[in-house]
């Protein structure tokens, strides 16, 4: 049992009572997917090689990361996915995000042809309060063509992630993000570029995209421990994110329902049980 130390009468003969909370499996963290659905615009079942794709429709993972795998145009024996242009017309998508404290962010992206060394786009995500990250798509670094066996196959980066399908392939980049994302939401995620036909320097596209946070990790080291216990019991006897003292954000409201109490202990109390972020 842990006495609050608030003052507030708002506050005050409250008592942290871990042991009586049914813990009713919050989702604490880790993984939110993209719906692409929206904006697919074509079917990388039809291309070379290409009906070695799984299906879309469906979430699946990859490398332990679930991805939301569109259809095109809701046919069934589709994997629809967002091609960028076959010429040099720079196109911006764009979609409204809102995860708050996200740590990372995993996109499933290759591209139709591809020259070394060429720039095919951009990866953008934007925070509620300014924050910012990008990756480029750069060829024979984290980006190269589908099929294995013609155009640009070469990789570099080695945080990249490749699922093979007979002799096709999905790469999986990651974006960790800055710290200021810690404390506030993801508004917006951005995938933007353009082809190089005829030029042949790739057309990007993108399969699939994800976020992943930590809510817990109130110091944002990757585990959650007696450190971020530490800054959970000062936001639960402050109780109210309203109140100045509150770290900016509020990161200890897991809940995100304005006020930090036992439903945020609920849930952190799971995340402080395994440890490590998921
Ligand atoms: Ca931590
Ligand atoms: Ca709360």
């Amino acid at each position: 049992m842990f006495e609050r130390h608030s003052s507030k009468p708002s506050s005050a003969g409250r008592f942290f009572a871990a042991a009586s909370i049914a813990i009713a499996s919050p989702v604490l963290a880790g993984f939110v997917t993209l719906n692409l659905t929206p904006k697919v615009n074509s079917n990388i079942r039809t291309y070379t090689g290409g009906t070695f794709y799984p299906l879309g429709g469906q979430t699946r993972d990859f490398a332990g990361v679930p991805f939301a795998l569109a259809l095109l145009n809701g046919d069934a024996n589709s994997f629809g996915v967002i091609q960028l242009p076959a010429n040099n017309t720079l196109t911006t998508h764009s979609f409204s995000v809102n995860v708050f404290g996200a740590t990372r962010v995993y996109t499933l992206i290759n591209s139709a042809w591809g020259s070394f060394g060429a720039n095919n786009g951009k990866v953008e995500v934007f925070g509620s309060a300014g924050a910012y990250a990008k990756f480029d798509l750069i060829q024979g670094t984290n980006i190269r063509d589908h099929y294995q066996g013609s155009f640009q196959n070469v990789l570099t980066d080695p945080t990249v992630v490749t699922s093979k399908f007979n002799n096709d392939v999905l790469d999986r980049q990651v974006l960790v993000l800055p710290a200021a994302f810690r404390s506030q939401s993801i508004t917006e995620f951005r995938f933007s570029g353009n082809g190089g036909n005829p030029n042949g320097t790739g057309a990007a596209f993108l399969a699939g995209a994800t976020f992943q946070n930590c809510p817990a990790d109130l110091n944002n080291d990757g585990q959650v421990d007696d450190a971020d216990f530490s800054i959970f019991v000062v936001a639960y006897n402050l109780l109210d994110c309203a109140d100045p003292a509150m770290p900016a954000g509020c990161p200890a409201d897991l809940n995100r329902d304005g006020v930090v109490d036992d439903a945020d202990f609920s849930i952190f109390v799971v995340a402080y049980n395994d440890l490590i972020c998921p």
